[in-house]
């Protein structure tokens, strides 16, 4: 709890081009729970350089990442939006955690074994660790709860585990995070193969609608979008393209699967994917223009970063100071 709220904790990485899978399955939910919860957002660059980065391209995309929370509705005054590598306590906790973390734990991460997989040429040990990095960044604000898709679940189980373990030997130090499910949007699949999610690193492009693409592209991606012969719009699993389909409507639009069904009956699936492209592009085309704004006002932008990035160290550091007393640093002298 901070004050009479409980605290929220969320972040994304700066890689790759976010699709409309992170805003409508995370991003957008977001949003409306700026009221409920103290929220910290992090743009969690540590974890980028798991896989290797461009430099000047992991900089900027982080700015641009930043900045698109703002466009997409997270007033930097209400929720702490901030860049993870500019509060220390996220390296200097994940490193207490690691002691606290079994190998074995690790080596069941479905993510890490994905990664490894796609990134055989650099199999580092941040990659393995990286889920302690995110136990750290949760439990460094005391969050009670963690907006995450369902592809992150593991990582949640992780770090309550960790905490748990902690406090048995420590007492009450953490607070256990919850996990929090947006009710739609929670996964968007691929539009070329409904079977594996969206992805920001997919290598096929037409796989993924990317948040800044134009409507022209938009529109062609959901033409070319693999779906089924069976030629009826039917919400169920045995047509998962149209299903996806059905969800990313859904998720624009507000209307309900049940009502979506009803509005395409007897409509062709030419209809209905240009409709849901339409749906997407009158989502995406605000946030697009909000994104322009914002960036052509960089001294605000620096504001944020500032403000909002030592509003996180101040919090950090009180978990943090607790921690290193509890495990047995010795006390600074002031
Ligand atoms: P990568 O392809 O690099 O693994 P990603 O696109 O899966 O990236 P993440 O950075 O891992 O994206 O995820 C950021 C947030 O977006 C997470 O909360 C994640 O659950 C959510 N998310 C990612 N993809 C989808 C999706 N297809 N549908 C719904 N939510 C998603
Ligand atoms: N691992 C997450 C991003 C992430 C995160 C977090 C999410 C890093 N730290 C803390 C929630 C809470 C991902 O890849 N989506």
């Amino acid at each position: 709890m901070l004050g009479d709220k409980k605290v929220l904790y969320s972040g994304m990485q700066a890689t790759g081009n976010l699709t409309l899978g992170n805003y409508l399955g995370a991003l957008k939910n977001w949003v409306a729970l700026s009221d409920q919860y103290e929220c910290f957002y992090g743009v969690v660059d540590l974890h980028s350089i798991t896989v290797r980065q461009d430099p000047a391209e992991l900089r900027k995309r982080a700015r641009a990442l930043l900045t698109l929370y703002i466009a997409a509705g997270l007033d930097p005054e209400k929720n702490c939006i901030y860049y993870q590598s500019h509060v220390s306590g996220h390296a200097e906790l994940a490193w207490i955690l690691n002691c606290f973390t079994y190998m074995g734990e690790l080596n069941r991460m479905t993510q890490f074994k994905d990664k490894a997989a796609k990134h055989a040429d650099n199999i580092n040990a941040g990659l393995f660790t990286y889920p302690v990095l995110m136990a750290a960044d949760i439990l460094l604000y005391q969050a009670d709860v963690v907006p995450v898709g369902v592809d992150q679940m593991q990582h949640l189980e992780i770090t309550r585990d960790i905490a748990q373990r902690f406090n048995g030997i420590y007492g009450d130090v953490f607070t256990v995070p919850e996990a929090y499910f947006g009710k739609v949007g929670a996964k968007i699949m691929s539009l070329q193969d409904p079977s594996r999610k969206m992805s920001k690193s997919d290598e096929n492009p037409n796989a993924s609608i990317y948040l800044m693409d134009d409507p022209d592209t938009i529109m062609r991606k959901f033409k070319r979008a693999v779906t089924d012969s069976e030629s009826q719009i039917l919400y169920r699993e045995e047509q998962p393209g149209i299903k996806n389909l059905i969800d990313i409507y859904c998720a624009c639009t507000g209307k309900t699967a049940e009502e979506t069904v009803r509005e395409f009956d007897q409509k062709g699936y030419g209809e209905f994917k240009s409709a849901v492209g339409e749906a997407v592009v009158s989502v995406l085309k605000p946030l697009q223009d909000r994104v322009a704004e914002l960036t052509k006002d960089k001294a605000y932008i620096d504001s944020v970063i500032k403000k909002n990035g030592e509003k996180a160290q101040y919090f950090a550091n009180k978990t943090l100071r607790k921690v290193q007393k509890k495990v047995g640093f010795p006390e600074r002298i002031r």
